[in-house]
Protein backbone atom coordinates (compact mmCIF):
# COMPACT_ATOMS: atom_id res chain seq x y z
CA UNK A 1 0.00 0.00 0.00
CA UNK A 2 1.89 3.49 -0.91
CA UNK A 3 0.99 5.95 1.14
CA UNK A 4 2.12 8.92 2.79
CA UNK A 5 4.17 9.28 5.85
CA UNK A 6 1.32 10.98 7.33
CA UNK A 7 -1.39 8.48 6.81
CA UNK A 8 1.48 5.46 7.29
CA UNK A 9 1.28 7.73 10.60
CA UNK A 10 -2.76 7.24 11.63
CA UNK A 11 -2.40 3.65 9.86
CA UNK A 12 0.33 2.64 12.81
CA UNK A 13 -1.72 4.52 15.46
CA UNK A 14 -4.77 2.00 14.63
CA UNK A 15 -2.16 -0.65 14.68
CA UNK A 16 -1.56 0.07 17.82
CA UNK A 17 -5.37 0.14 19.35
CA UNK A 18 -4.84 3.58 20.19
CA UNK A 19 -7.99 5.34 19.72
CA UNK A 20 -7.41 9.05 20.66
CA UNK A 21 -4.91 11.18 20.61
CA UNK A 22 -4.17 14.81 22.32
CA UNK A 23 -2.30 17.26 19.87
CA UNK A 24 -2.04 20.76 18.81
CA UNK A 25 -1.42 21.99 14.94
CA UNK A 26 1.23 23.41 13.46
CA UNK A 27 3.83 23.94 10.30
CA UNK A 28 5.86 21.27 10.45
CA UNK A 29 2.73 18.58 11.21
CA UNK A 30 0.10 20.28 8.70
CA UNK A 31 0.45 17.23 6.80
CA UNK A 32 -0.35 14.87 9.28
CA UNK A 33 -3.33 17.18 10.25
CA UNK A 34 -4.84 17.34 7.22
CA UNK A 35 -4.56 13.34 7.07
CA UNK A 36 -6.25 13.36 9.98
CA UNK A 37 -9.39 15.46 8.37
CA UNK A 38 -9.89 12.71 6.17
CA UNK A 39 -9.50 9.82 8.34
CA UNK A 40 -11.74 10.77 10.97
CA UNK A 41 -9.27 9.64 13.48
CA UNK A 42 -10.19 10.89 16.80
CA UNK A 43 -7.96 13.79 18.27
CA UNK A 44 -8.93 15.98 21.06
CA UNK A 45 -7.27 19.89 20.19
CA UNK A 46 -6.74 21.43 23.62
CA UNK A 47 -5.87 24.91 24.10
CA UNK A 48 -1.96 24.44 24.91
CA UNK A 49 0.81 21.78 24.09
CA UNK A 50 1.39 21.66 27.51
CA UNK A 51 -2.66 20.60 28.07
CA UNK A 52 -2.49 18.20 25.98
CA UNK A 53 0.80 16.05 27.26
CA UNK A 54 -0.64 15.94 30.82
CA UNK A 55 -4.18 14.89 29.15
CA UNK A 56 -2.15 12.27 27.28
CA UNK A 57 -0.52 11.21 30.40
CA UNK A 58 -3.69 11.49 32.26
CA UNK A 59 -5.39 9.38 30.18
CA UNK A 60 -2.68 6.49 30.05
CA UNK A 61 -2.95 6.47 33.95
CA UNK A 62 -6.59 5.79 33.97
CA UNK A 63 -6.74 3.54 31.24
CA UNK A 64 -3.29 1.60 31.26
CA UNK A 65 -3.02 2.48 27.53
CA UNK A 66 -0.27 4.58 26.08
CA UNK A 67 -1.50 8.24 25.89
CA UNK A 68 -0.17 9.62 22.66
CA UNK A 69 -0.04 13.37 21.90
CA UNK A 70 0.90 15.61 18.65
CA UNK A 71 2.64 18.26 18.65
CA UNK A 72 4.78 20.64 15.72
CA UNK A 73 8.39 21.48 15.95
CA UNK A 74 9.96 23.88 17.83
CA UNK A 75 7.75 26.37 20.93
CA UNK A 76 4.96 23.29 20.18
CA UNK A 77 7.29 20.80 20.86
CA UNK A 78 9.40 22.47 24.12
CA UNK A 79 5.99 23.13 25.46
CA UNK A 80 5.70 18.99 25.80
CA UNK A 81 9.06 19.47 27.96
CA UNK A 82 6.83 19.56 31.30
CA UNK A 83 4.70 16.78 30.60
CA UNK A 84 6.99 14.20 28.83
CA UNK A 85 9.54 15.03 32.40
CA UNK A 86 6.60 13.99 35.15
CA UNK A 87 5.17 11.20 32.64
CA UNK A 88 9.02 10.20 32.93
CA UNK A 89 8.78 10.95 36.70
CA UNK A 90 5.85 8.49 37.32
CA UNK A 91 7.02 5.83 34.80
CA UNK A 92 3.85 6.54 32.39
CA UNK A 93 3.58 5.18 28.77
CA UNK A 94 3.34 7.79 26.63
CA UNK A 95 4.43 8.29 22.86
CA UNK A 96 4.80 12.32 21.74
CA UNK A 97 4.88 12.68 18.21
CA UNK A 98 6.95 16.20 17.33
CA UNK A 99 7.29 17.95 13.91
CA UNK A 100 10.59 18.76 12.95
CA UNK A 101 11.61 21.65 10.37
CA UNK A 102 12.50 19.22 6.87
CA UNK A 103 15.80 16.97 6.86
CA UNK A 104 17.90 20.09 4.90
CA UNK A 105 16.77 23.02 7.57
CA UNK A 106 17.72 20.75 10.25
CA UNK A 107 21.07 22.49 12.30
CA UNK A 108 20.43 25.49 10.56
CA UNK A 109 18.18 27.31 13.48
CA UNK A 110 15.55 27.58 10.79
CA UNK A 111 12.26 28.95 11.72
CA UNK A 112 10.78 26.86 14.43
CA UNK A 113 13.88 24.86 15.15
CA UNK A 114 14.62 22.77 18.06
CA UNK A 115 16.13 20.22 19.10
CA UNK A 116 13.42 18.25 21.23
CA UNK A 117 15.76 15.12 20.79
CA UNK A 118 18.67 16.68 22.41
CA UNK A 119 16.51 18.14 24.84
CA UNK A 120 14.28 15.57 25.85
CA UNK A 121 17.03 12.76 26.00
CA UNK A 122 17.18 13.13 30.00
CA UNK A 123 13.68 13.14 30.32
CA UNK A 124 12.66 9.91 27.83
CA UNK A 125 12.82 6.24 27.58
CA UNK A 126 14.06 6.70 24.10
CA UNK A 127 13.92 9.26 21.49
CA UNK A 128 14.31 9.35 17.53
CA UNK A 129 14.28 11.67 15.09
CA UNK A 130 12.55 10.50 11.90
CA UNK A 131 14.28 11.54 8.79
CA UNK A 132 13.66 9.49 6.09
CA UNK A 133 10.08 8.07 5.72
CA UNK A 134 11.35 4.39 5.35
CA UNK A 135 12.12 4.21 8.65
CA UNK A 136 8.78 5.82 10.18
CA UNK A 137 6.63 2.64 10.13
CA UNK A 138 9.92 0.82 12.07
CA UNK A 139 10.38 3.69 14.83
CA UNK A 140 6.63 4.20 15.60
CA UNK A 141 6.74 0.33 16.16
CA UNK A 142 9.34 0.68 18.41
CA UNK A 143 8.21 3.65 20.38
CA UNK A 144 4.78 2.23 21.74
CA UNK A 145 6.65 -1.06 22.49
CA UNK A 146 9.20 0.85 24.68
CA UNK A 147 6.79 2.98 26.12
CA UNK A 148 4.71 0.12 27.28
CA UNK A 149 6.96 -2.55 28.15
CA UNK A 150 9.26 -3.62 30.92
CA UNK A 151 9.62 -0.21 33.67
CA UNK A 152 6.62 1.88 31.28
CA UNK A 153 8.26 5.37 30.36
CA UNK A 154 7.52 8.38 27.73
CA UNK A 155 9.05 8.11 24.15
CA UNK A 156 9.22 11.25 21.56
CA UNK A 157 9.02 10.53 17.56
CA UNK A 158 10.62 13.77 16.04
CA UNK A 159 9.61 13.52 12.47
CA UNK A 160 11.06 16.10 10.06
CA UNK A 161 8.38 18.05 7.90
CA UNK A 162 9.42 16.34 4.53
CA UNK A 163 8.69 12.90 5.80
CA UNK A 164 4.85 13.73 6.27
CA UNK A 165 4.63 14.16 2.82
CA UNK A 166 7.04 11.35 1.64
CA UNK A 167 5.63 8.00 -0.63
CA UNK A 168 5.69 5.33 1.44
CA UNK A 169 5.30 1.10 0.45
CA UNK A 170 3.61 0.87 4.28
CA UNK A 171 4.00 -1.97 6.05
CA UNK A 172 3.81 -2.29 9.55
CA UNK A 173 6.80 -4.05 11.33
CA UNK A 174 5.24 -7.23 13.56
CA UNK A 175 8.06 -7.52 16.03
CA UNK A 176 10.61 -5.17 17.77
CA UNK A 177 14.34 -6.43 17.93
CA UNK A 178 15.91 -4.04 19.90
CA UNK A 179 19.73 -4.57 20.74
CA UNK A 180 20.55 -4.10 24.54
CA UNK A 181 16.65 -3.78 25.72
CA UNK A 182 15.06 -6.67 26.58
CA UNK A 183 12.78 -6.23 29.64
CA UNK A 184 13.17 -8.76 32.57
CA UNK A 185 9.50 -10.37 33.48
CA UNK A 186 10.00 -13.37 34.93
CA UNK A 187 12.70 -13.14 37.30
CA UNK A 188 15.03 -15.92 38.91
CA UNK A 189 13.14 -18.40 40.93
CA UNK A 190 16.29 -18.68 43.61
CA UNK A 191 15.24 -14.94 44.63
CA UNK A 192 12.37 -15.96 45.42
CA UNK A 193 13.61 -18.93 47.29
CA UNK A 194 15.43 -16.36 49.10
CA UNK A 195 12.71 -13.97 49.81
CA UNK A 196 10.98 -16.88 51.12
CA UNK A 197 13.80 -17.78 53.42
CA UNK A 198 13.84 -13.98 55.04
CA UNK A 199 9.78 -14.22 55.55
CA UNK A 200 10.20 -17.07 57.37
CA UNK A 201 12.78 -15.47 59.92
CA UNK A 202 10.90 -12.04 60.07
CA UNK A 203 9.55 -10.91 63.32
CA UNK A 204 8.84 -7.19 62.32
CA UNK A 205 8.33 -7.29 58.63
CA UNK A 206 6.74 -4.59 56.61
CA UNK A 207 5.33 -4.71 53.26
CA UNK A 208 5.28 -1.18 51.19
CA UNK A 209 3.74 -1.05 48.17
CA UNK A 210 4.02 1.90 44.97
CA UNK A 211 3.39 3.04 41.83
CA UNK A 212 4.68 -0.05 40.00
CA UNK A 213 1.48 -1.82 41.95
CA UNK A 214 -1.03 0.23 40.34
CA UNK A 215 0.78 0.52 36.98
CA UNK A 216 1.73 -3.62 36.46
CA UNK A 217 -1.91 -3.91 37.63
CA UNK A 218 -0.77 -5.93 40.53
CA UNK A 219 -3.04 -4.75 43.19
CA UNK A 220 -5.23 -8.15 43.63
CA UNK A 221 -2.38 -10.79 43.79
CA UNK A 222 -1.09 -8.32 46.01
CA UNK A 223 -3.59 -7.99 47.90
CA UNK A 224 -4.00 -11.70 48.71
CA UNK A 225 -0.21 -11.66 49.86
CA UNK A 226 -0.85 -8.86 52.05
CA UNK A 227 -3.76 -10.98 53.37
CA UNK A 228 -1.89 -14.59 53.54
CA UNK A 229 1.15 -13.37 55.49
CA UNK A 230 -0.56 -11.68 57.91
CA UNK A 231 1.81 -8.41 57.55
CA UNK A 232 1.12 -5.06 58.30
CA UNK A 233 1.53 -3.56 54.78
CA UNK A 234 2.06 1.05 53.92
CA UNK A 235 1.97 2.92 50.76
CA UNK A 236 3.45 5.62 49.02
CA UNK A 237 1.88 8.44 47.52
CA UNK A 238 1.71 6.53 44.37
CA UNK A 239 0.67 3.11 45.61
CA UNK A 240 -2.07 4.73 46.89
CA UNK A 241 -5.30 2.91 46.22
CA UNK A 242 -3.43 -0.69 45.84
CA UNK A 243 -4.41 -1.39 49.40
CA UNK A 244 -8.19 -0.44 50.65
CA UNK A 245 -7.94 2.44 52.86
CA UNK A 246 -10.07 0.48 55.22
CA UNK A 247 -7.65 -2.69 55.06
CA UNK A 248 -7.64 -4.54 58.69
CA UNK A 249 -3.70 -4.60 58.00
CA UNK A 250 -3.09 -1.12 56.15
CA UNK A 251 -1.30 1.35 58.10
CA UNK A 252 -1.56 4.18 55.71
CA UNK A 253 1.02 6.19 53.27
CA UNK A 254 4.30 6.51 54.72
CA UNK A 255 6.71 9.92 54.36
CA UNK A 256 6.86 12.97 54.21
CA UNK A 257 2.96 13.35 55.44
CA UNK A 258 2.51 10.26 55.88
CA UNK A 259 0.88 8.67 58.91
CA UNK A 260 2.42 8.24 62.61
CA UNK A 261 1.67 4.28 62.34
CA UNK A 262 3.43 4.28 58.81
CA UNK A 263 6.55 6.22 59.91
CA UNK A 264 7.51 4.45 62.69
CA UNK A 265 6.77 1.06 61.73
CA UNK A 266 9.37 1.68 59.09
CA UNK A 267 11.84 2.76 61.39
CA UNK A 268 11.14 -0.34 63.69
CA UNK A 269 10.63 -2.87 60.92
CA UNK A 270 13.30 -5.59 61.05
CA UNK A 271 12.31 -6.79 57.09
CA UNK A 272 11.06 -4.19 54.40
CA UNK A 273 9.37 -5.71 51.34
CA UNK A 274 9.29 -2.55 48.87
CA UNK A 275 7.13 -3.65 45.84
CA UNK A 276 7.14 -1.75 43.07
CA UNK A 277 8.75 1.38 45.16
CA UNK A 278 11.62 3.91 43.94
CA UNK A 279 12.42 4.92 47.59
CA UNK A 280 12.23 8.91 46.70
CA UNK A 281 13.36 11.27 49.33
CA UNK A 282 10.16 12.35 50.48
CA UNK A 283 9.54 8.43 51.37
CA UNK A 284 13.10 7.71 52.86
CA UNK A 285 12.82 11.32 55.07
CA UNK A 286 17.09 10.95 56.54
CA UNK A 287 18.48 8.46 54.18
CA UNK A 288 20.87 6.74 56.09
CA UNK A 289 18.62 6.39 58.83
CA UNK A 290 15.54 4.91 56.70
CA UNK A 291 14.06 1.72 57.92
CA UNK A 292 17.35 1.03 60.32
CA UNK A 293 16.67 -2.27 62.00
CA UNK A 294 15.52 -3.98 58.44
CA UNK A 295 16.56 -6.30 56.05
CA UNK A 296 15.59 -4.84 52.67
CA UNK A 297 13.61 -6.93 50.23
CA UNK A 298 13.53 -4.47 46.80
CA UNK A 299 10.89 -5.76 43.86
CA UNK A 300 11.23 -3.91 40.57
CA UNK A 301 11.15 -4.19 37.34
CA UNK A 302 13.77 -2.01 36.19
CA UNK A 303 17.36 -3.44 37.41
CA UNK A 304 18.85 0.25 37.57
CA UNK A 305 16.00 1.10 40.57
CA UNK A 306 18.00 -1.38 42.71
CA UNK A 307 20.53 0.50 45.18
CA UNK A 308 20.08 3.74 43.83
CA UNK A 309 18.67 5.01 47.17
CA UNK A 310 19.04 2.27 49.48
CA UNK A 311 20.92 -0.71 49.93
CA UNK A 312 18.65 -3.90 49.40
CA UNK A 313 19.78 -7.19 50.85
CA UNK A 314 18.11 -8.95 48.11
CA UNK A 315 16.99 -8.15 45.11
CA UNK A 316 13.42 -9.48 42.49
CA UNK A 317 14.12 -8.36 39.26
CA UNK A 318 10.83 -9.07 37.05
CA UNK A 319 7.56 -7.83 36.50
CA UNK A 320 5.12 -7.86 39.99
CA UNK A 321 2.45 -10.15 37.79
CA UNK A 322 5.62 -12.43 38.00
CA UNK A 323 6.98 -11.98 41.67
CA UNK A 324 4.12 -11.63 43.12
CA UNK A 325 2.06 -14.21 41.79
CA UNK A 326 5.47 -16.62 42.30
CA UNK A 327 5.86 -15.66 46.26
CA UNK A 328 1.56 -16.32 46.99
CA UNK A 329 2.09 -19.90 45.25
CA UNK A 330 4.92 -20.66 47.99
CA UNK A 331 3.13 -18.59 50.52
CA UNK A 332 -0.29 -20.66 50.69
CA UNK A 333 1.61 -23.69 52.49
CA UNK A 334 2.80 -21.65 55.40
CA UNK A 335 0.58 -19.04 55.85
CA UNK A 336 -0.77 -19.62 59.13
CA UNK A 337 2.64 -20.41 60.48
CA UNK A 338 3.62 -16.51 59.11
CA UNK A 339 0.26 -15.38 60.29
CA UNK A 340 1.18 -16.63 63.74
CA UNK A 341 4.90 -15.41 64.14
CA UNK A 342 3.99 -11.90 63.63
CA UNK A 343 0.86 -11.44 64.98
CA UNK A 344 1.70 -9.51 67.83
CA UNK A 345 3.72 -6.81 65.63
CA UNK A 346 0.85 -6.53 63.34
CA UNK A 347 -1.91 -6.18 66.20
CA UNK A 348 0.58 -3.54 67.64
CA UNK A 349 0.98 -1.60 64.55
CA UNK A 350 -2.45 -1.34 63.94
CA UNK A 351 -2.81 -0.12 66.97
CA UNK A 352 -0.49 2.51 66.48
CA UNK A 353 -2.49 3.48 63.51
CA UNK A 354 -6.03 3.53 65.15
CA UNK A 355 -4.50 5.25 68.47
CA UNK A 356 -2.79 8.01 65.88
CA UNK A 357 -5.03 9.11 63.11
CA UNK A 358 -4.28 11.85 61.00
CA UNK A 359 -6.66 14.89 62.12
CA UNK A 360 -7.46 18.27 61.62
CA UNK A 361 -8.84 21.08 64.12
CA UNK A 362 -12.02 21.66 63.11
CA UNK A 363 -13.31 25.44 62.72
CA UNK A 364 -17.09 26.09 62.85
CA UNK A 365 -17.36 28.98 60.64
CA UNK A 366 -14.58 27.85 58.23
CA UNK A 367 -14.88 25.30 55.66
CA UNK A 368 -11.69 23.08 56.53
CA UNK A 369 -10.28 21.63 53.19
CA UNK A 370 -9.64 18.42 54.72
CA UNK A 371 -13.53 18.18 55.75
CA UNK A 372 -14.26 18.84 51.68
CA UNK A 373 -12.07 15.66 51.22
CA UNK A 374 -13.44 13.97 53.63
CA UNK A 375 -17.22 14.69 52.25
CA UNK A 376 -16.14 13.49 48.75
CA UNK A 377 -14.94 10.56 49.80
CA UNK A 378 -18.25 10.02 51.44
CA UNK A 379 -20.39 11.00 48.43
CA UNK A 380 -18.77 8.71 46.07
CA UNK A 381 -17.63 5.96 47.95
CA UNK A 382 -14.29 5.90 47.00
CA UNK A 383 -15.32 4.64 43.61
CA UNK A 384 -14.53 7.83 42.05
CA UNK A 385 -11.42 8.35 39.67
CA UNK A 386 -9.68 11.28 41.79
CA UNK A 387 -6.86 13.58 40.17
CA UNK A 388 -5.09 16.51 41.71
CA UNK A 389 -2.55 19.07 41.20
CA UNK A 390 0.46 20.16 43.60
CA UNK A 391 0.40 21.55 46.83
CA UNK A 392 -1.27 21.49 50.04
CA UNK A 393 -4.43 20.13 48.46
CA UNK A 394 -2.66 17.00 47.14
CA UNK A 395 -1.59 16.03 50.59
CA UNK A 396 -5.05 16.52 51.97
CA UNK A 397 -6.67 14.17 48.97
CA UNK A 398 -3.68 11.70 49.79
CA UNK A 399 -4.31 11.44 53.61
CA UNK A 400 -8.02 11.96 53.53
CA UNK A 401 -10.04 10.26 50.70
CA UNK A 402 -10.68 6.89 51.22
CA UNK A 403 -9.15 5.08 47.85
CA UNK A 404 -10.36 1.42 47.32
CA UNK A 405 -9.17 1.02 43.80
CA UNK A 406 -5.93 0.80 41.88
CA UNK A 407 -5.36 3.49 39.32
CA UNK A 408 -8.04 5.64 40.94
CA UNK A 409 -5.50 8.14 42.05
CA UNK A 410 -3.86 10.54 39.81
CA UNK A 411 -1.01 13.10 40.50
CA UNK A 412 2.10 14.15 39.93
CA UNK A 413 4.06 12.59 42.22
CA UNK A 414 7.68 12.66 41.74
CA UNK A 415 8.30 15.87 39.45
CA UNK A 416 5.44 17.30 41.47
CA UNK A 417 4.17 19.52 38.27
CA UNK A 418 1.41 22.21 39.09
CA UNK A 419 -0.84 22.89 36.34
CA UNK A 420 -0.75 19.09 35.70
CA UNK A 421 -4.54 18.54 37.29
CA UNK A 422 -6.76 20.11 35.06
CA UNK A 423 -5.41 18.74 31.89
CA UNK A 424 -4.96 15.03 33.40
CA UNK A 425 -8.36 14.79 34.96
CA UNK A 426 -9.80 15.47 31.24
CA UNK A 427 -7.65 13.21 30.11
CA UNK A 428 -8.70 10.83 32.03
CA UNK A 429 -12.21 11.67 31.73
CA UNK A 430 -11.58 11.33 27.79
CA UNK A 431 -10.30 7.19 28.71
CA UNK A 432 -13.60 6.47 31.27
CA UNK A 433 -16.32 8.34 29.89
CA UNK A 434 -18.38 6.47 32.76
CA UNK A 435 -16.76 7.39 35.62
CA UNK A 436 -16.82 10.06 37.81
CA UNK A 437 -13.76 12.25 37.96
CA UNK A 438 -12.94 14.62 40.24
CA UNK A 439 -10.25 17.04 40.36
CA UNK A 440 -8.66 18.77 43.73
CA UNK A 441 -6.98 21.62 42.81
CA UNK A 442 -5.34 24.73 44.35
CA UNK A 443 -5.96 28.11 43.48
CA UNK A 444 -2.39 28.47 42.40
CA UNK A 445 -2.23 25.40 40.20
CA UNK A 446 -5.67 25.91 38.36
CA UNK A 447 -4.29 29.07 37.15
CA UNK A 448 -1.33 27.53 35.80
CA UNK A 449 -3.26 25.86 32.82
CA UNK A 450 -7.10 27.15 33.59
CA UNK A 451 -7.42 27.67 29.55
CA UNK A 452 -8.01 23.79 29.15
CA UNK A 453 -11.25 24.33 31.07
CA UNK A 454 -12.68 25.47 27.77
CA UNK A 455 -12.27 22.05 26.37
CA UNK A 456 -14.08 20.59 29.03
CA UNK A 457 -17.09 22.86 27.36
CA UNK A 458 -16.26 21.84 24.12
CA UNK A 459 -16.34 18.15 24.53
CA UNK A 460 -18.58 18.18 27.27
CA UNK A 461 -15.87 16.48 29.50
CA UNK A 462 -18.09 15.99 32.55
CA UNK A 463 -15.16 16.55 35.26
CA UNK A 464 -16.01 18.09 38.37
CA UNK A 465 -13.30 20.69 39.44
CA UNK A 466 -12.98 21.13 43.11
CA UNK A 467 -10.79 24.84 43.64
CA UNK A 468 -9.64 24.37 47.22
CA UNK A 469 -9.06 28.12 47.73
CA UNK A 470 -6.74 29.11 50.12
CA UNK A 471 -5.79 32.31 48.21
CA UNK A 472 -2.55 31.59 48.81
CA UNK A 473 0.11 29.32 47.50
CA UNK A 474 -0.63 27.20 50.22
CA UNK A 475 2.35 24.53 50.23
CA UNK A 476 5.01 27.10 50.22
CA UNK A 477 3.70 29.51 52.59
CA UNK A 478 3.22 26.37 54.76
CA UNK A 479 7.27 26.35 54.49
CA UNK A 480 7.81 29.72 55.17
CA UNK A 481 5.46 29.97 58.08
CA UNK A 482 7.66 26.50 59.69
CA UNK A 483 10.98 27.41 58.10
CA UNK A 484 11.37 31.34 57.17
CA UNK A 485 10.18 33.07 59.56
CA UNK A 486 6.67 33.57 58.63
CA UNK A 487 7.85 35.84 55.86
CA UNK A 488 5.67 34.97 52.97
CA UNK A 489 7.84 36.06 50.18
CA UNK A 490 5.13 36.08 47.23
CA UNK A 491 2.84 33.60 48.21
CA UNK A 492 -0.16 35.63 48.61
CA UNK A 493 -2.19 34.89 45.42
CA UNK A 494 -5.43 37.27 46.67
CA UNK A 495 -6.34 39.04 42.95
CA UNK A 496 -8.94 40.06 41.02
CA UNK A 497 -9.70 36.43 39.39
CA UNK A 498 -13.51 35.13 39.77
CA UNK A 499 -13.12 31.74 39.10
CA UNK A 500 -17.19 31.26 39.05
CA UNK A 501 -16.96 33.49 35.93
CA UNK A 502 -14.05 32.28 34.81
CA UNK A 503 -15.46 29.02 34.70
CA UNK A 504 -18.96 30.74 33.43
CA UNK A 505 -17.17 32.46 30.35
CA UNK A 506 -15.47 29.16 29.14
CA UNK A 507 -19.47 27.02 28.73
CA UNK A 508 -18.84 25.61 32.39
CA UNK A 509 -21.18 26.04 35.14
CA UNK A 510 -19.35 27.75 38.10
CA UNK A 511 -20.44 27.10 42.00
CA UNK A 512 -19.11 28.85 45.06
CA UNK A 513 -19.11 27.70 49.00
CA UNK A 514 -17.96 29.74 51.51
CA UNK A 515 -19.55 29.04 54.63
CA UNK A 516 -19.43 25.33 56.31
CA UNK A 517 -23.36 24.88 55.87
CA UNK A 518 -22.81 25.39 51.79
CA UNK A 519 -20.55 22.75 50.96
CA UNK A 520 -22.88 19.34 51.62
CA UNK A 521 -25.57 20.92 49.47
CA UNK A 522 -23.38 22.67 46.87
CA UNK A 523 -20.80 19.12 46.69
CA UNK A 524 -24.24 17.25 46.16
CA UNK A 525 -25.41 19.63 43.15
CA UNK A 526 -22.20 19.60 41.41
CA UNK A 527 -21.87 16.11 41.76
CA UNK A 528 -25.55 15.70 40.22
CA UNK A 529 -24.72 18.18 37.33
CA UNK A 530 -24.55 16.15 34.04
CA UNK A 531 -21.45 18.17 32.16
CA UNK A 532 -18.50 19.56 33.40
CA UNK A 533 -18.54 21.73 37.31
CA UNK A 534 -16.05 24.02 38.89
CA UNK A 535 -16.64 24.58 42.24
CA UNK A 536 -14.46 27.39 43.82
CA UNK A 537 -14.48 26.61 47.77
CA UNK A 538 -12.68 29.35 49.90
CA UNK A 539 -10.64 27.73 52.53
CA UNK A 540 -8.85 29.48 55.56
CA UNK A 541 -5.58 30.68 54.35
CA UNK A 542 -3.23 29.39 57.54
CA UNK A 543 -3.84 25.18 57.53
CA UNK A 544 -0.69 22.90 57.58
CA UNK A 545 -0.60 19.97 55.90
CA UNK A 546 0.13 17.52 59.29
CA UNK A 547 2.21 14.99 60.41
CA UNK A 548 5.02 16.55 58.40
CA UNK A 549 8.53 14.67 58.70
CA UNK A 550 10.63 18.14 57.98
CA UNK A 551 13.30 17.66 54.93
CA UNK A 552 16.15 16.02 56.10
CA UNK A 553 14.64 14.45 59.22
CA UNK A 554 14.10 10.61 60.61
CA UNK A 555 10.65 9.46 59.63
CA UNK A 556 9.65 9.21 63.44
CA UNK A 557 10.82 12.85 63.61
CA UNK A 558 7.81 14.17 62.49
CA UNK A 559 6.08 17.00 63.77
CA UNK A 560 2.07 15.50 64.83
CA UNK A 561 -0.43 17.62 64.66
CA UNK A 562 -4.54 18.18 64.77
C1 LIG B 1 5.25 24.23 38.00
C2 LIG B 1 5.52 24.38 39.45
N1 LIG B 1 5.95 25.56 39.92
C3 LIG B 1 6.19 25.71 41.25
C4 LIG B 1 6.01 24.67 42.11
C5 LIG B 1 6.31 24.84 43.60
N2 LIG B 1 5.11 24.65 44.40
C6 LIG B 1 4.79 23.50 45.01
S1 LIG B 1 3.36 23.57 45.82
C7 LIG B 1 3.12 25.18 45.42
C8 LIG B 1 1.93 25.94 45.91
C9 LIG B 1 0.67 25.44 45.32
O1 LIG B 1 -0.34 26.36 45.62
P1 LIG B 1 -1.84 26.06 45.21
O2 LIG B 1 -1.90 25.59 43.81
O3 LIG B 1 -2.67 27.23 45.55
O4 LIG B 1 -2.20 24.80 46.12
P2 LIG B 1 -2.21 24.68 47.71
O5 LIG B 1 -0.84 24.31 48.17
O6 LIG B 1 -2.65 26.00 48.27
O7 LIG B 1 -3.19 23.57 47.98
C10 LIG B 1 4.18 25.65 44.63
C11 LIG B 1 4.32 27.02 44.15
C12 LIG B 1 5.59 23.45 41.55
N3 LIG B 1 5.42 22.36 42.30
N4 LIG B 1 5.33 23.34 40.23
Amino acid sequence: MIITGAEAIIESLKNENVDVVFGYPGGAVLTLYDALYTSNFRHILTKHEQGAVHAADGYARATGKVGVVIATSGPGATNLVTGIATAYMDSIPLVAITGQVSVPLIGRDSFQEADIRGITTPITKHNYLVKKVEDLPGALKEAFYIARTGRPGPVVVDIAKDVFAASIDYQYPTEVKLRGYRPIYEGNMETINQVFAELKLARKPLIFVGGGVNLSDSSEALREFVEQTGFPVISSLMGLGCIPFDHPQYLGMVGMHGTYAANVATTECDLLLGIGVRFDDRVTGLLSDFAPKAKIIHFDIDPAEINKNVLAHLRVIGDLKWSIPALLHRVNDVSEVLKEQVHSWTEQVVRWYQENPVTYPQEADLVMPQTVVEKISRLTQGDAVIVTDVGQHQMWTAQFYGFTNPRSFLTSGGLGTMGYGLPAALGAQCGLPDRAVILFVGDGGFMMNCQELAIAADYNFPVKVLILNNQTLGMVAQWQRMFYGGRYSHTNIKGHTDFVKLAEAMGVKGLRVTKPEELGTVLEEALATPGPVVVDIRTPEMVDVLPMVPAGARLDQMIMGG
